[in-house]
């Protein structure tokens, strides 16, 4: 695995000193990126969409839907992560998970700063979850690993068959019956991790479809590519693009 940090540019003058910019625990939950009822009305639209299909991921919405490119442009979720890791900031990826009710559906523990094509600095990177439903422990909310971060990226493998589309696997450093800590949030919070925070999800058992919006935000320098692909960027603050 390599030094994720081997190759970075200059840590932000703010990056603590324990190498994380979100401390000790490694993430930090946000507070009305929009008002609870903007973000239940904007699920609701979405539940309308996807219901007949039942899709669970949707990938980089950001990317073409008018919903997804505001909420990435939350003027509180913008401000912050831009105090994490300075003023330009740029969408290198969002996922839509939905969890429909009673439906079984696990994102394993991961990290979401690597993947085959692509390793965050996660002093440059930062990755956010934000609720567009309620999420609890009934309905599917994040669990994370607190203070996993420490650890540096984990190897990872890739889960067999449908699990791929959905997520990767962790094969060391967590026992397989853990479920870590909870993250209960209201529809319009949001939780902002290390991009090497451990974390996972469970299947959803309340009564209503569970929306989250998974979103990494990058600096420049902050992505190392493992391969020879381009991800795309899309800038929302800041000319250095
Ligand atoms: O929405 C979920 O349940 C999990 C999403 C997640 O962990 C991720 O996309 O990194």
């Amino acid at each position: 695995m390599p030094d994720p940090s081997s190759d970075a540019t200059a840590p932000p003058d703010n990056a603590p000193a324990d190498g994380g910019l979100l401390g000790a625990a490694g993430y930090r939950t946000l507070h009305q990126w929009a008002p609870p009822a903007t973000a239940r009305a904007r699920a609701a639209e979405l539940v309308t969409i996807h219901r007949s299909s039942l899709r669970e991921v949707v990938r980089n919405p950001h990317a073409d839907e008018e919903w997804a490119q505001t909420l990435v442009r939350a003027p509180l979720l913008v401000n912050t992560v831009r105090d994490l890791i300075g003023p330009d900031i740029a969408v290198e990826n969002t996922f839509l998970v939905v969890k429909w009710p009673g439906r079984d559906f696990e994102v394993p523990w991961h990290q979401d700063g690597i993947n085959d094509q692509l390793e965050l600095d996660p002093l440059h990177a930062v990755a956010a979850w934000i609720a567009l439903t309620d999420a609890d422990v009934t309905t599917g909310c994040l669990h994370v690993m607190p203070g996993s971060q420490r650890a540096g990226y984990l190897s990872y493998e890739r889960e067999a068959a449908t699990g791929a589309a959905r997520g990767r696997a962790l094969g060391t450093h967590v026992s397989p019956d853990s479920r870590g800590m909870p993250v209960p949030l209201a529809a319009g919070s949001g939780i902002l991790m290390d991009t090497r925070l451990v974390h996972c999800s469970h299947s959803n058992q309340g009564v209503g479809a569970r929306f989250g919006l998974n979103i990494r935000y990058v600096a420049p320098g902050g992505i190392r590519r493992r391969d020879d692909s381009s991800p795309g960027l899309d800038p929302i603050t800041g000319t250095g693009w």
